[in-house]
């Protein structure tokens, strides 16, 4: 057994990132340790400088993505973040989310700014202490203050199960075969946002490295294989804004894990991730010894230039192959829908197996008006200025006294909740929303009109298309503030989400407090103007 007590970072990556992949059973009661440390720098991952907002486990280490975090399930997590932004071109305060990871009693840090806490100011630093005591599966990390996370402060996260029950079907599962896919701007999000209309991509970066039309020829991503390896993929959507079309000519891609939960293998082609959603895949290396074009076509902006001069593109290179670019070709084949994926473990959707069959029915419209505000079910949320966490440990426990007026939603505990989800003529759709604090089943997808009460997809992040209507239901057994929103950051920003206030009166400061979570507020209530945001 190895003596997994508070690893310092570099311990963890040579003990479980070493050639040989070392998988411990025994790692409850393991706590991972990191320093995050949030800085502005000067990068150019697709040739165009730009000033950023990054992670990086040491002041000077800022990087896109962020730093891989990880751990086995049942780990303790100690991320104490430390804010050393400077730049008054972009949002200096920050708080970090850890997207997909339930927070059960620890809701204080789900990291959302005015849900679950205040800003972390410029000059100080915050420890986000939970566990994970029953989740395994591919994750991320991202800013929740405002657009910020546009601006670079986006990282995967991973909780490796050592008693996987689908270890049997891969062979190689670490570092190497983390796959983040993001949208790149050169504006900063203060100009995305003072533009107020749907940004375009500059760039598609593959695990940090892309280019941009008219662009220098920059080095793209490498993937390496060996030939006759399986290859378990986690591919992570960290973007802000577009949706990708993903492919690798010459292979076909096994999807098994869906956004943290476990799915019967699928075989498809093509495999479209929206912002937010995450896909384990195995791939088999039983081509030829080649180069092969890794494709990730962007809904946006530089999408629309296709792959032309290695745009929207990375590079699945086989050991022996030479050191070139692909010459291979793009075929359409099987795209991946929700339709055909369904959970491993415990299958079935909560309630009862017709439309309504919940205890509460949740019905939410998305509304747009011009130039640049979304409404649910007519309110656009607008942040408070006191988190909603701390206005229910205050005493507030109704929706009437919830802030913001009309965008927050109270739950009881242990009940089954359908909510729909009405697409109606919104622009800029589909809307991939996210519930944090839970997975949820989709019994009706956007990419399909009949109901799925059996053994629907079971994730945290679906799409709602314009026109459509997407249903799905969860259990209330997670007390405790949760965000609901639009996973495009601009959408967000412009008020296309809600909050799931589960259980108030359940919610305890005992469970949900630290002293320096209480500090939070006073320090950022007492920043000048000068210093905002
Ligand atoms: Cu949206």
């Amino acid at each position: 057994m190895l003596p997994f007590v508070s690893l310092l970072a570099a311990e963890l990556v040579c003990l479980v990132y070493g050639a040989e992949v070392i998988r411990d059973t025994t790692t409850y009661g393991q706590t991972v340790s990191e320093n995050l440390f949030i800085v502005n720098k000067q990068l150019a991952p697709d040739g165009f400088q730009r000033s950023t907002v990054l992670a990086g486990l040491t002041p000077s280490t800022g990087s896109f993505p962020g730093p891989l975090i990880s751990g086995n399930k049942g780990v303790r997590f100690n991320l104490n973040v430390t804010d050393q932004l400077t730049d008054p071109s972009m949002v200096r305060s920050t708080t970090v989310h850890w997207h997909g990871l339930f927070q059960k009693t620890t809701n204080y840090a789900d990291g959302v700014a005015f849900v679950s806490q205040c800003p972390i100011a410029a000059n100080h630093s915050f420890l986000y202490d939970f566990q994970v005591p029953d989740q395994a599966g591919t994750f991320w990390y991202h800013s929740h203050i405002s657009v910020q996370y546009c601006d670079g402060l986006r990282g995967p996260l991973v909780i490796y199960d050592p008693q996987d029950p689908q270890a049997y079907l891969y062979d190689v599962d670490d570092e190497t075969t983390v796959l983040t896919i993001a949208d790149w701007f050169h504006n900063t999000s203060t100009e995305l946002i003072a533009a107020a209309v749907a940004p375009l991509a500059d760039a598609t970066l593959i695990n940090g490295k892309g280019r941009y039309l008219g662009g220098p020829a920059v080095p793209l991503a490498v993937i390496n294989v060996q030939q006759g390896k399986r290859y378990r993929f986690r591919m992570i959507s960290i973007a802000c804004d577009a949706y990708h079309n993903f492919s690798i000519d010459g292979h076909r891609l096994t999807v098994i894990e869906v956004d943290g939960e476990n799915h019967e293998p699928a075989t498809v082609d093509n495999i479209q991730i929206f912002p937010g959603q995450r896909y384990s895949f195995v791939l088999t290396a039983t081509q030829p010894v080649n180069n092969y074009w890794v494709r990730a076509l962007s809904s946006s902006g530089v999408g629309s230039s296709g792959f032309t001069g290695g745009l929207n593109s990375g590079i699945l290179r086989y050991q022996g192959a030479p050191d070139a670019d692909p010459t291979t070709t793009n075929s359409t084949g099987v795209v991946l829908t929700e339709s055909m994926l369904h959970p491993l473990e415990n299958p079935g959707a909560p309630g009862l197996p017709f439309p309504g069959g919940a205890d509460e029915v949740l019905n939410l419209t998305l509304g747009f008006n011009l130039p640049a505000t979304f409404f649910m079910n007519d309110t656009q949320y607008i942040p408070p200025t006191v988190p909603v966490l701390l206005q229910i440990l205050s005493g507030a426990q109704s929706p009437q006294d919830l802030l913001p007026p009309g965008s927050v939603y109270t739950l009881p505990i242990n009940k089954t909740i359908e909510i729909n989800f009405f697409g109606n003529a919104t622009p800029g759709g589909p809307h991939p929303f996210h519930l944090h604090g839970h997975s949820f089943d989709v019994v009706r997808s956007a990419d399909n009109t009949t109901y799925n009460y059996e053994n629907p997809v079971r994730r945290d992040v679906t799409s709602v298309a314009i026109g459509n209507q997407t249903t799905i239901r969860f259990v209330t057994d997670n007390p405790g503030p949760w965000f609901l929103h639009c996973h495009i950051d601009l959408h967000l920003e412009f008020g296309l989400a809600v909050v799931m206030a589960e259980a108030p009166s359940l919610v305890k400061a005992t469970d949900v407090t630290t002293p320096a979570w209480d500090e939070l507020c006073p320090i950022y209530d007492s920043l000048t103007p000068a210093q905002l945001p």
